[in-house]
């Protein structure tokens, strides 16, 4: 496969972006821009979403050289450098746990006509970076719907794939794995919160958690498990590996709170990457910014207690 691969270092990003999104509404894309044919995997027609800031994304080098994925190693450097290891085709998702129609998915079934998106979503890491990320994706509230969550789902649990031949930091004890996260079903339902299949409109980088990985822009960057194999809907809060780590430091809810100091570190500000070392660090905004459209899924919470 000849995977066209536009060079984003070589032209300035937005200008490209824009130059990309254009040839994309005016539907030239499968043959221009050599996507996979037959999979839906970053799709041809992106839609415009109104969920999208108007911040500048980040370049796609910052995006894709600059990752977590501790299955790869813990340096920012490992996942480009090992995550080609990760076989995605085919790929599975199992789906159990209180719905109606439980059972294994092929990704295609499970993406089988739903529109993708393009959303352009802040990203802040619980470790004071943030980023800029022009995601391809979709609501996971559209899954959720085909498969039926039960009315005594209270939560959403996900799983990475264990594979340490094909993932060597799983053969070290650093986290607990598989890497699992969850979220409530509110928060699961929620339309800013997405399974993202791409970004800058092609397939997702596997240091990016191909195929098929959960973003949650109002949340610490940890929240947004990659390479998901199983999605379990539960009427007990979900473990995730973080909190299971050091539950002091890695709440279940961990909303992006400027206010909610790290016991190690101050949350309210973030060095945005990609602007070069001297660049100017930005205050952090409660919810990562995304405050008028997720504050009242936690109207009355105590949000130190509830970290
Ligand atoms: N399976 C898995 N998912 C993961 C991680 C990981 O180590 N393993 N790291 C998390 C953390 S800490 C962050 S900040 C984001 C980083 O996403 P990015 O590399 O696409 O920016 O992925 C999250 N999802
Ligand atoms: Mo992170």
């Amino acid at each position: 496969m000849v995977r066209n691969r536009f060079k984003y270092s070589e032209v300035t990003p937005k200008k490209m972006f824009l130059k990309r999104r254009d040839l994309l509404t005016k539907g030239l894309c499968l043959s221009l821009l050599g996507t996979t044919g037959s999979f839906g995997w970053a799709s041809p027609t992106p839609v415009k979403s109104t969920w999208s800031t108007n911040r500048e994304p980040n370049s796609y080098d910052d995006i894709t050289s600059y990752n977590n994925f501790y299955e790869f190693g813990t340096d920012k450097s490992d996942p480009a450098k090992y995550a080609h290891k990760l076989s995605t085709k085919p790929w599975t998702v199992e789906i159990g746990g209180l719905v109606e129609k439980p059972g294994l998915y092929h990704f295609d079934d499970l993406i089988n006509g739903i529109v993708l998106e393009e959303r352009i979503y802040a990203f802040r890491c619980v470790e004071g970076w943030s980023m800029v990320i022009p995601w391809v994706g979709f609501s996971l509230s559209q899954i959720l719907k085909k498969i039926e969550p039960k009315s005594s789902a209270k939560y959403v649990a996900f799983e990475t794939l264990f594979r340490p031949e094909e993932m060597f930091g799983q053969r070290y004890n650093i986290l607990s794995w598989p890497y699992r996260e969850g979220l409530t079903i509110a928060e699961a339902m929620h339309p800013l919160t997405i399974l993202s299949t791409g970004l800058y409109g092609e397939e997702l980088p596997k240091q990016n958690g191909a195929p098929l990985r959960l973003v949650v822009p109002w949340k610490y960057g940890f929240k947004s498990i990659k390479s998901i194999v199983k999605i379990k809907l539960t009427d007990k809060q979900p473990q995730s590996s973080w909190n299971m780590q050091n539950p002091r430091e890695y709440g279940f809810y961990s909303n992006v709170n400027p206010e909610v100091d790290h016991p190690r570190w101050s949350q309210a500000t973030e060095r945005p990457i990609g602007n070069g070392l001297f660049a100017k660090r930005r205050k952090t905004l409660k919810f990562n910014g995304y405050g008028d459209e997720v504050a009242s899924l936690y109207s009355g919470m105590d949000l130190r207690k509830y970290y």
